[in-house]
């Protein structure tokens, strides 16, 4: 895999491959809304069934609520208002009629959902409630707009809201959480950090905020999910309370997390190369392309042979395709490359008469004549092989990119040379830590959450003695 383009420049790679490998549609007229193509929709949905598996299989259940939020209750909670004010689309007339109280197009769902958790939730026995939904959301975003990355409508808003009897059972739903979205993220062979989120870049709201990052071939990193201890914060302005087993009542402690689009471009991120996608199997609109290699000359007929190859394929389960368009084979690999299917197979007249196909994996290149016989057996282990490589591929280039540094000096270094991920040590002062990131020039992702380095030294920026150490990056 050549990976020159797709390193060196990568936002037009993204940019490229997002409209020719048929994931979204971008020229839609609206800046940040996009239109999903009949591929890459196939991707999204594949890779939200994995989270969505994920979240039913620990006790979550889906539910779905209204897009809009009346101002009185969006208005209530002091932080989260004053986070998300700036990002409210506002929905202010019914046809020729202007609206007695406006109505936000939500921007997260906090607001409309709690409200109703007031309602439900009367006796400890109803606790815990777990649910989630997948909605579109909508967030005036200011910073610079890309499809998958920084949308306006969010189309694939994984959210999960949780309200729990005590302190305790937040905490270790948080943990749960953080549990679930590295097994999504190790499915799909995305490398991460976990972080949790300096004070002043908690969700609004939030007692804290944990953050799952990766890393984009660029060197800057990508947020691509959150897990959030929203304490007693909401349940306090939306009456959250229950009655407990002694007859008292109390608010309950919750907490949310969230995960969007930015998966798929994490995909692309962590395993594209200049040709184009490359995707694990496990999310493949396609996993297998039959390409037949006709010779006019050829007095042996494939057609027979690579259609029951096709139905030994689809027998097992494996997505396959079929590519017989009137075009050359050679049209046909780079078609196919550039949208990432992970394995080919061709059959020609040769092959036919050697009772064999050849198979070609996309992220190496390697091309192997295997046997007609057990085909099927053959292509399952070649993509569990695919999607164990990927993986570790992609957190091999991923581990090597995070560094410790010791100063401001030599961190930038780091950074401006290699982009990626820098270790510095913090006093635990935030305007400290809001400087480091500054002087850096990208931003403090935060402690890392879980197997804390041991930490011995001084804090660079005022050289007093560190209390812990945190990830720098920039960040997108
Ligand atoms: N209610 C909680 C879960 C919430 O809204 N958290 S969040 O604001 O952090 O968003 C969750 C995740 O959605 C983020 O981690 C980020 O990966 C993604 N996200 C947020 N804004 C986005 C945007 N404008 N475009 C694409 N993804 C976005
Ligand atoms: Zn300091």
């Amino acid at each position: 895999m050549k990976r020159e383009q797709w390193s060196k420049n990568f936002s037009e790679w993204f940019n490229d491959i997002v409209g020719t490998a048929d994931i979204m549609e971008t020229r839609y007229p609206v800046k940040g809304l996009y239109v999903w193509l009949p591929y890459g929709l196939k991707l999204r949905n594949s890779a939200l069934s994995i989270l969505m598996g994920l979240l039913e299989r620990s006790g979550h259940q889906e539910v779905l609520f209204p897009l809009l939020i009346p101002e009185t209750l969006f208005k209530k909670e002091a932080d989260h208002i004053r986070g998300f004010e700036g990002q409210v689309y506002w929905v202010t007339h019914g046809g020729h009629d202007k609206l007695d109280v406006r109505l936000a197009l939500r921007p997260t769902s906090e607001t409309s959902i709690y409200p109703m958790f007031s309602l439900w939730i009367r006796a400890h026995t109803d606790l815990p409630l777990k649910v989630f939904q997948v909605v579109n959301i909508f967030r005036y975003e200011t910073k610079m707009t890309k499809p998958l990355i920084r949308l306006r409508e969010v189309t694939t808003f994984k959210e999960a809201h949780t309200a729990h009897a005590t302190a305790d059972e937040a905490e270790a739903q948080v943990q749960e959480a953080v549990k679930m979205y590295k097994e999504f993220f190790d499915e799909l062979g995305i490398p991460y950090t976990i972080s949790k989120r300096p004070p002043w870049d908690t969700f609004a709201g939030a007692d804290y905020s944990v953050a799952f990052d990766t890393l984009a071939p660029d060197g800057k990193t990508l947020q691509i999910g959150t897990v959030h201890n929203l304490g007693q914060n909401f349940a306090k302005v939306y009456n959250l309370k229950y009655e407990n087993k002694v007859g008292g009542h109390e608010h309950v402690y919750q907490t949310c997390y969230g995960i969007s689009e930015r998966a798929i471009a994490a995909i692309m991120m962590a395993h594209g190369d200049d040709s184009g996608l490359c995707l694990p199997p496990k999310v493949a609109p396609i996993q297998i392309v039959i390409v037949p290699i006709p010779y006019k000359e050829s007095d042996v007929s494939i057609d027979e042979i690579v259609k029951s190859v096709k139905n030994e394929l689809e027998a097992a389960c494996v997505k396959v395709h079929l590519d017989d368009r009137d075009i050359r084979p050679g049209s046909k690999y780079y078609y196919w490359e550039r949208r990432g299917v992970p394995l080919r197979v061709e059959i020609g007249p040769e092959d036919v008469k050697k009772k064999q196909v050849m198979i070609v994996r996309r992220d190496t290149g390697k091309k192997q004549a295997v046997p007609m016989k057990g085909l099927a057996k053959t292509v399952e282990k070649a993509l569990d092989e695919i999607e164990k490589d990927l993986r570790e591929r992609a957190w091999k280039s991923f581990r090597e990119s995070i560094k410790d540094a010791g100063s401001i000096e030599e961190a930038k270094g780091l950074l401006e040379k290699h982009g990626g991920i820098v270790r510095m040590l913090w006093c635990g002062v935030a305007t400290c830590g809001e400087k480091m990131g500054d002087d850096l020039g990208g931003s403090v992702l935060g402690e890392e959450f879980e197997d804390a380095k041991p930490v011995l030294g001084k804090c660079p920026v005022c050289s007093k003695n560190a209390k812990t150490s945190v990830l720098v990056a920039k960040t997108y």
